[in-house]
């Protein structure tokens, strides 16, 4: 497409078959604090590097998609506190007005497919919301991954949401769930949400032979590697369970709505918890960057 501009790294790695890994952008710009994010940004490629796989951070700037981005690409997304969360549905809008945006799992998942990349590194997918009920919030990201053939490492979804509800809607949507070294369902800033997941896995390999699998059966939709954080590097649970039901309150007595409602909750827990949830989100990143690495080079 016209508007698809891929670095010439990427590139190069893709027509010679070697392993790439996409990264998000929303992650950066809303997920994370300024000024850790660029920090933080920076750091996932660097891990994918030492992994042995080429980084393709995702975003849309100046009204065009950018597959991989360079220094100053990833300084504008970290650094414009204003920049647009793009979800898959956003991108036309965005490209047709020339603007800059990060892109959701939803849009990153939807434009790597397309530009060829088989894996995708992210910290908690979105899914949906515990006041489900009342206000239909449901994220993008699920049935944009029912559809999309990508292999996602993440750490679960994101802890702020009704888990439960979500792995049944991953399970509506006919999304494959594999438990990475664990038969529980990751809790994002939690090694465990409590929740079974069916199938474990324990190595890059095995993963990559789920992948196979998928692709001889050739049917739609992503596969979940679901990481969990290592115990030594989760959030205190009774903390996060403190501090969560705060931030619920909080976001329900002020009224937000919309795409600004997984951002404020987690800018929540960072201030609340003195930084800990950050530590917490950057570790399960981190540790899903380098698995997602190994899994596309095992491919
Ligand atoms: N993972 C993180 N932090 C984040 C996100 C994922 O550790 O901020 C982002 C992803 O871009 C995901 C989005 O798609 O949060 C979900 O937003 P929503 O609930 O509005 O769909
Ligand atoms: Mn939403």
């Amino acid at each position: 497409m016209l508007l698809t501009e891929v670095t010439e790294e990427v590139r190069e790695a893709l027509d010679a078959r070697r392993p790439v890994v996409a990264l998000e952008s929303t992650i950066i710009a809303h997920g994370l604090p300024r000024p850790r994010n660029q920090e933080v940004a920076r750091e996932l490629e660097g891990l994918v590097r030492s992994a042995g796989a080429v980084p393709a951070t995702i975003a849309v700037l100046g009204g065009r998609v950018r597959i991989g981005l360079d220094q100053e690409g990833l300084e504008r997304i970290a650094g414009d506190g204003g920049i647009r969360k793009l979800g898959r549905r956003d991108l036309a809008p965005a490209l047709a007005a020339g603007a800059d945006g990060a892109t959701t799992v939803s849009a990153t998942a939807f434009l790597a497919a397309r530009a060829g990349i088989e894996v995708f590194a992210t910290g908690g997918l979105g899914g949906v919301h515990r006041d489900w009920a009342h206000a239909q919030d449901e994220s993008a990201d699920l049935r944009e991954l029912a559809r999309t053939r990508i292999t996602v490492v993440c750490a679960g979804v994101k802890s702020v949401l009704d888990v439960p509800a979500t792995l049944q809607r991953l399970e509506t949507l006919g999304v494959g769930v594999l438990g990475y070294g664990t038969d529980r369902f990751p809790g994002f800033y939690l090694t465990s949400s409590g929740e079974p997941v069916d199938w474990t896995v324990h190595s890059p390999d095995e993963v990559a032979a789920v992948v196979r699998a998928r692709a001889a059966l050739d049917g739609p939709g992503a596969l979940i590697v679901a990481r969990p954080v290592p115990e030594s590097e989760q959030l205190d649970p009774a903390l996060h369970d403190r501090v969560l039901g705060e931030a619920l309150d909080a976001c329900r007595e002020r009224g937000i709505s919309g795409q600004a409602v997984t951002p404020f909750l987690l800018d929540y827990l960072t201030r609340r918890t003195g930084g800990a949830s950050l530590e917490a989100n950057v570790a399960a990143v981190r540790g899903n960057a380098r698995l997602a690495a190994l899994i596309a080079a095992a491919l």
